[in-house]
């Protein structure tokens, strides 16, 4: 128990880290925000497009693969202040309202969800994210499971693709197959 929480510790200890350091990038991103519904490419990241329940554009995450992993930078509006549950789900579709259609997460080497799982975690668990008072989330987290290289079986890109999905709640880490995160309420597609 005692090894389990500082491992929350170290996880929780980055995730803050991250989110300081990266406020800047991030308003650049906001500017430069257009309106294209699917993955794209620009400046050798991709940048997913980040739907609401409603189905309009809250926001986007830019995904780029470095040595560590695939560093995913979100910047998204109009959730609740908190932290968020964040996964790549294994279906690149995002139908509103409840984006049941993404599936369940990304999980190809059939484990349970949650770091602090002993029978986890799933290859697609990240990290949480944290909105602000104002409901906006500036943070960037790294997965160091799955890459954007293509052929290989962690690929974003296998059998068509996946999504990144943010849910309404906190995830707890531990709890399958969700970590108790409550519904989705972004979405967006990852695919060629
Ligand atoms: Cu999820």
């Amino acid at each position: 128990m005692k090894k389990s929480l500082s491992i929350l510790f170290i996880i929780l200890l980055v995730a803050a880290l991250s989110a300081c350091g990266n406020k800047n990038k991030h308003k650049d991103h906001q500017i430069k925000e257009t309106q294209e519904t699917s993955s794209k490419l620009r400046a050798g990241s991709i940048v997913v497009n980040l739907i609401n329940t409603k189905g309009d554009k809250a926001g986007e995450a830019t995904l780029t693969q470095t040595a560590e992993g695939v560093k995913i930078g979100v910047n998204a509006a109009g959730i609740k202040p908190g932290p968020h549950g964040i996964h790549f789900h294994e279906k690149a579709i995002c139908t509103p309202p409840d984006f049941k259609s993404a599936g369940s997460h990304f999980n190809v080497t059939n484990k349970q969800h949650g770091f602090l799982n002993p029978k986890g975690p799933h290859v697609g668990d990240i990290e949480n994210v944290t909105a602000n008072k104002s409901g906006v989330i500036h943070g960037e987290v790294l997965s160091a499971m799955v890459t954007l290289e293509e052929g290989k079986p962690n690929s974003l890109y296998t059998n068509g693709g996946t999504a990144l999905v943010v849910h309404d709640q906190e995830d707890d880490y531990k709890t399958d197959p969700s970590g108790n995160s409550g519904d989705r309420v972004l979405c967006g597609v990852i695919k060629k």
